[in-house]
């Protein structure tokens, strides 16, 4: 008989739910995954896209040894050659780059495609510190919302997920929750159950969350700020505001009274189109119903104006005193409390005085010269990322990277869209076949995620990718001792194992049990900022910033800049209503010719890009489509099935149209997620701007004006 091992295993992926798996083994190989039914947030369950991840880890397409390219750039041909071979032709370019063009010259790009902590997004950092490369800004998500939640309420972790189960009032603000924190969900449908709290979902969209709200409320993308602003108003024009908590826990509260005064209903109504009673009965409904909820989603922070919505929607719980609750406040990530050492991670301390910061953002730009780089970027290592697929501007990206004289490297499980651009590709491993500690931005424990099988082929896990680059690129002998350890000590060097949040935890008994609760308090007593306490530089919830006086700043998502390398710029301390850079109410010109605003939130059955290859996920997903209200799609003749092309000056993408009356008209939305050639040579962000929002250099994946017209002749078969 077959032995049957179990090995404790977490999902590596960027999904606030960060579940706890138990991965099963029989002779070596990984033949089932489960969730953990212990585990307060799996509860047993893991979601579509990775229900059958030991499939995943053997698909046939998998990346799995080095490759170098043989064919024309992007045409996605490759041979396999060894290691050795990879790191030396690495070397030998490098050294050459940094000899006529400086360090500089060389630019990494990574993501969340793992969020370990030592596999994750800042799991080069190190290497490229010491190489002296150029520094990549990493503000593809949550970098609005974290610095507009820093300036407000400070590094607090905010309210529970599961305290959300005390709710009386629950807002869901720009979140598909069902698709995108699948497990944060139950937690409300308990809270409607047992004491019958009525769930509110704010979204331009019916989606499937909306679907099974008490009241949805569609609002025009982009303008959530001038919804909170007028709720502020509102809940001071009918006296609703909790004085005694403003008075002990806020700062700057006659600034935000002043700047609320601006947004009386009916004007509320005109810029959002929702209705002036039901922002009044919203204000009404929201403060009287104790203790009250706001979920908010990354989607809001996808504008112009997004960081400023989310002070104002954080500026909401302190103002009616919903914080003094159990299940009461307002929850965006609780990454906050995870004491990770960042510094001790990424080595700031590294980093050569004066080298330039690049936004991962602007690569298209800084690719195509746009950015007028000195020295320009002759080489990208990209690790953790699909920034063809996931970063905006993909046409002006993918010229960049067809740069003859650019030299690519690229470490990944696929081939994927970036990945068909690279002079040399490197297989890494997956999940089961690795070592890690997952923090995680929707709960409140930390698991330890241990290896189950072999890695296949030549497979590395990325902390092992930069150990070789390190030793390949020759580091002296005092920076070698960085990578001079095990990944077990390094995961142990990477915590503040004495702080108060890993009280009664250690690496032993996570490598016992796999997964603990952070000591923070338990969900039903719960209440962080009952007596204020904000982690502010006034300890009290900011109205008014304190932070905005030093100019405009980031606070990444884990560490991706560092702290004197910041933007600058000016920033307003008081939250307001920033009108989208694209809409027809904001710029009636642009309008003109593109009339239709778009947004592309995430796929159910991918994760971001990742899934987007495997043909039973596919089959979930669909296509490549373009959702229509019907209304829309008859003012240009298109009936559903048409193959569409969505464009405006920056590019265009192609797929059929699907009409969607949960759509607010004048609004078309395509998933983020698909893999080019599917159902289209580009995907959606070929539409997207290569801009930044307000605060926390975010991008603008929702503030975009577009045009739809029926195609005659689809440029890729519309079979699959
Ligand atoms: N299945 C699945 N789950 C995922 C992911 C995935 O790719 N697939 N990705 C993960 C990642 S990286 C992230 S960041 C999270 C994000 O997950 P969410 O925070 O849920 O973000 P989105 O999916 O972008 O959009 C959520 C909702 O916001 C709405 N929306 C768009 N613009 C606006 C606006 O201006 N105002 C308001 N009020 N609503 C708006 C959209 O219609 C959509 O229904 O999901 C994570 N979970
Ligand atoms: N239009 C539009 N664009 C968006 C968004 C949107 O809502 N709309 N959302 C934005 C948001 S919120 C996010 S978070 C970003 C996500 O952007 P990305 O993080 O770039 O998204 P993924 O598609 O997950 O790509 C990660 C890649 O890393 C690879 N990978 C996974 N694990 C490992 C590993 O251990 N090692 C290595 N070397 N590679 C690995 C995966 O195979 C995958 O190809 O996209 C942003 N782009
Ligand atoms: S992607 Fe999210 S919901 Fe799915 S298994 Fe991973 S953590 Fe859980
Ligand atoms: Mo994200």
């Amino acid at each position: 008989m077959k032995e049957l091992k179990i090995v404790r295993g977490a999902c590596p992926h960027d999904c606030p739910d960060t579940c706890a798996m138990l991965y099963h083994v029989e002779d070596g190989k990984l033949v089932d995954v489960q969730g953990d039914p212990n585990h307060p947030m799996t509860r047993g369950g893991l979601c579509v896209k990775v229900k059958n991840f030991h499939e995943h880890h053997y698909q046939s397409d998998r990346l799995l040894y080095p490759m170098r390219r043989v064919g024309a750039k992007g045409a996605g041909e490759f041979e396999r050659i060894t290691w050795d071979e990879a790191l030396a032709e690495i070397k030998s370019r490098w050294t050459d780059i940094i000899a006529k063009h400086g360090s500089q010259a060389i630019m990494p790009h990574a993501y969340l495609g793992h969020q370990g902590v030592l596999n994750g997004l800042t799991s080069g950092d190190a290497f490229f510190n010491r190489l002296g490369s150029t520094v990549a800004e990493k503000t593809y998500c949550e970098s609005g919302s974290s610095t507009a939640w820093h300036m407000t309420v400070g590094g607090s972790g905010g309210l529970d997920v599961e305290s959300m189960a005390y709710s009386k009032y629950i807002i869901v603000w720009g979140m598909n929750m069902t698709s995108t924190n699948l497990h944060g969900w139950p937690f409300l449908l308990e809270a409607r159950k047992n004491h019958g709290a009525k769930i509110v979902v704010i979204d331009p969209v019916r989606n499937r969350t909306a679907r099974q709200a008490d009241w949805h409320i569609p609002i025009r993308p982009g303008t959530d700020g001038a919804l909170a602003m007028g709720l502020i108003h509102e809940i001071i024009a009918k006296g609703l505001v909790d004085t005694d908590y403003v008075e002990r826990y806020t700062v700057g509260y006659d600034e935000l009274a002043e700047r609320a005064a601006n947004y009386p209903p009916e004007r509320v109504e005109e810029i959002t189109g929702i209705p002036a009673d039901d922002v009044r009965k919203l204000a009404y409904e929201y403060a009287t119903s104790q203790p009250a909820a706001i979920r908010q989603g990354v989607a809001l922070e996808r504008s112009r104006g997004g960081g400023q919505a989310i002070r104002a929607i954080t500026c909401l719980p302190a103002l009616v005193g919903a914080w003094r609750h159990v299940g009461g406040g307002t929850m965006e990530m609780p990454i906050w409390e995870f004491p990770t050492r960042f510094d001790a991670i990424c080595r700031p301390d590294w980093i050569p005085e004066g080298t330039r910061v690049v936004n991962e953002l602007d690569l298209g730009m800084a690719l195509t010269g746009e950015l007028d780089l000195d020295p320009p970027i002759k080489s990208l290592f990209v690790y953790n990322s699909n920034p063809v697929s996931q970063g905006p501007a993909q046409e002006k990206t993918m010229r960049g990277l067809m740069r003859d004289d650019l030299f690519t490297v690229v470490s990944e499980h696929f081939i994927t869209d970036t990945a068909r651009f690279a002079d040399l590709l490197l297989p890494a491993t997956m999940q089961a076949e690795q070592l890690d500690i997952m923090v995680t931005w929707g709960h409140l424990y930390i698991s330890l995620n241990q290896p189950a099988i072999d890695p296949p082929g030549e497979c590395v896990p990325n902390v092992e990718l930069f150990r070789r680059l390190a030793k390949t690129m020759e580091f002296d002998e005092e920076s070698m001792a960085y990578w001079n350890r095990t990944d077990r000590q390094m995961l142990i060097d990477f915590h503040d194992w004495d702080a108060p949040a890993l009280e009664g935890i250690t690496y032993e008994t996570l490598e016992e049990v796999g997964w603990m609760r952070l000591a923070v308090g338990t969900p039903d007593t719960r209440a962080p900022h009952a007596e204020g306490n904000f982690p502010t530089p006034s300890g009290k919830c900011e109205f008014k910033s304190s932070l905005a006086a030093g100019g405009n700043f980031v606070v990444p998502v884990w560490r991706s800049m560092y702290e004197d390398m910041q933007p600058g710029g000016y920033v307003d301390p008081v939250p307001d209503y920033v009108p989208p850079f694209e809409s027809p109410q904001s710029n009636p010109e642009l309008a003109q010719r593109y009339p239709l605003s778009i947004i592309s939130p995430k796929p159910h059955a991918f994760l971001n890009s990742q899934y987007g290859n495997a043909a039973d996920k596919q089959k979930v997903q669909g296509r490549q489509q373009v959702f229509i209200h019907p209304a829309d799609a008859a003012e240009r003749g298109i009936t559903e099935g048409d193959v569409v092309r969505v464009f405006n000056d920056r590019g265009s993408f192609q797929g059929p149209a699907a009409y969607e009356s949960g759509l607010m008209p004048g609004l078309v939305m395509a998933n983020v997620g698909h893999w080019q050639g599917k159902s289209s040579a580009t995907t959606v962000n070929a539409i997207t701007a290569d801009r930044h929002c307000g605060l926390g250099n975010a991008g603008v994946y929702g503030d975009n004006l577009v045009e739809v017209e029926k195609l005659e002749k689809p440029d890729v078969a519309q079979s699959a």
